[in-house]
């Protein structure tokens, strides 16, 4: 089908979604970008790759019941989207949260796509997840929860099919439990889940990729400038994995992290976070009710109830916890601060506007699914170590992830140097879109 400007494309996406809000934010991103470079090739238009690619090739939702510590039923939805796999096996992380829905789902997945391909690997999109609450639960009924959950995916996934991974609210404990049940189910020891411990199949250096990969890619958005890490001030938002990770690197390149955040406040250390009171960090979110505001009774800090923490002056600053967890209002008091790096460790963390405020200022503005595609990529190397059955040290996994990150910066730079300034979301979403593209079109109208 044939549309006569982008609006109307969008007009009846929205028909189409409007409930779905995040998606229809990711959709309208991503069409901003691609939509000069659909119109200008014919096979594109042909095949009418606009509508093939928002629309996922199967979504399952289902019922996952389980029992708590005090005998009563509960029961949450379970979700696996499947969106595209034009390049590879659905790959993609599960998110367990209260505010997990169809169309936050449908966000993340669609993102993945263009992320996943973004890596240079062979990985189509996907997500899952379930609107259960880990909070407040103890060991014994996440494992239940994981193993009810695993139950019904099981008949759906496959190490070459579809390789779900962690998210918010699924870590090493949780892919654990979720791998023994699989492995129960289908008896077979594959690579099926990524972000295993390392002692039945997970590679070094995952928990660490996201965070990690974050950092190098501001690494090579800085060189742009002939600027570099060391001695810069920066925030970070979140204090889960992408956080903790994002803040060791920093620290080691020899920047000086001043806040930390979870969905009660944000923490403001003026001396900078240590990597030992980032340990203790680590150690206390072990436990995902523990609350961050720990950190500033025990090192004598300020702690900022209900509030992000994009108001505090830095350099450069690191969304590391949820969607449209920036908006733009703070992406004002950033730019005027002078902050002149921002960095998305999570995913589509700044509002559509907040977007818009860092490009007009031609800030270095690096979007989720380059910046932090550097999890999915290393989950990428665990499914190849998991298939070739040959482990690899710290060194060499960081090596590549260090690799990739550089090729993804390339690539933006490739589809996004606008002359004085490089755009970075059109540079991202042209660079993952166009090999998605046209291995659709080589596949035909699947
Ligand atoms: P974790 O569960 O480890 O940590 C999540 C952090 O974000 C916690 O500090 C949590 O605070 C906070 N948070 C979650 N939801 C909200 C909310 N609604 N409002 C305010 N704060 C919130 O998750 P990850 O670190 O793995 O994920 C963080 C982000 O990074 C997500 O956007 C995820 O999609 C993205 N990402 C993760 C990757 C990975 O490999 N893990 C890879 C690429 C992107 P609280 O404890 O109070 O809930
Ligand atoms: O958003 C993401 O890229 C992830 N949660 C990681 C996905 C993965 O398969 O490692």
């Amino acid at each position: 089908m044939n549309y006569k400007s982008k609006q109307d494309f969008l007009d009846n996406v929205h028909s189409k979604f409007s409930n779905e809000k995040e998606f229809l934010q990711a959709v309208e991103e991503v069409i901003g970008s691609i939509w000069d470079t659909v119109q200008q090739s014919q096979d594109y238009l042909d095949g009418n790759i606009l509508d093939r690619i928002i629309t996922p090739e199967r979504v399952i939702i289902f019922r996952v019941p389980w029992l708590d510590d005090n005998g009563s039923v509960h029961v949450n939805l379970g979700y696996r989207i499947q969106f595209n796999s034009a390049i590879g096996p659905y790959k993609g992380g599960l998110r367990f949260h209260p505010t997990v829905n169809l169309g936050v789902l449908k966000f993340l997945a669609f993102e993945q796509i263009f992320k996943n391909s973004l890596t240079g690997l062979n990985l189509g999109g996907g997500k899952g997840g379930s609107d259960f609450d880990p909070k407040g639960k103890s060991d014994n009924e996440i494992m239940k929860f994981c193993q009810s959950f695993m139950t019904e995916l099981s008949r759906h996934i496959g190490h070459n099919t579809d390789v779900p991974a962690g998210d918010i609210g699924v870590g090493g404990r949780e892919i654990g439990f979720m791998f023994g049940q699989y492995k129960r189910i289908r008896n077979e020891f594959t690579g099926v889940l990524t972000g295993k411990k390392t002692d039945w199949g997970g590679s070094l250096i995952r928990p660490e990729a996201t965070g990690y990969g974050t950092v190098y890619f501001v690494e090579e958005m800085l060189k742009t400038r002939n600027e570099s890490i060391s001695g810069k001030v920066a925030t970070i938002s979140g204090s889960g994995n992408v956080a903790q990770f994002a803040c060791e690197k920093l620290i080691q390149l020899g920047a000086k992290p001043v806040t930390l955040s979870d969905s009660s406040g944000y923490i403001y250390d003026p001396e900078g976070i240590t990597s030992e009171k980032l340990e203790f960090v680590k150690k206390l979110k072990e436990n995902s009710s523990a609350r961050i505001s720990e950190y500033a009774k025990k090192y004598n800090v300020d702690f900022i109830e209900g509030k992000t923490p994009w108001e505090v002056k830095c350099d450069i600053a690191l969304p590391c916890a949820t969607q449209n967890e920036l908006n733009e209002d703070d992406a004002k008091a950033l730019t005027e601060n002078g902050c002149f790096v921002v960095a998305e460790g999570a995913n589509m963390p700044s509002t559509t506007e907040a977007v818009e405020h860092f490009i007009e200022e031609k800030i270095l503005f690096g979007p989720g699914k380059a910046a932090n595609a550097g999890g999915v990529a290393v989950s990428g190397i665990e499914m190849s170590q998991n298939s070739t059955r040959m482990p690899l040290s710290s060194e060499e996994v960081d090596n590549l992830l260090k690799g990739i990150m550089t090729r993804i910066h390339t690539t933006c730079v490739q589809y996004g140097d606008k002359g004085d300034f490089i755009n970075y979301v059109d540079g991202a979403n042209i660079g993952g879109f166009v090999r998605v593209a046209d291995s659709m079109i080589d596949q035909g109208i699947v």
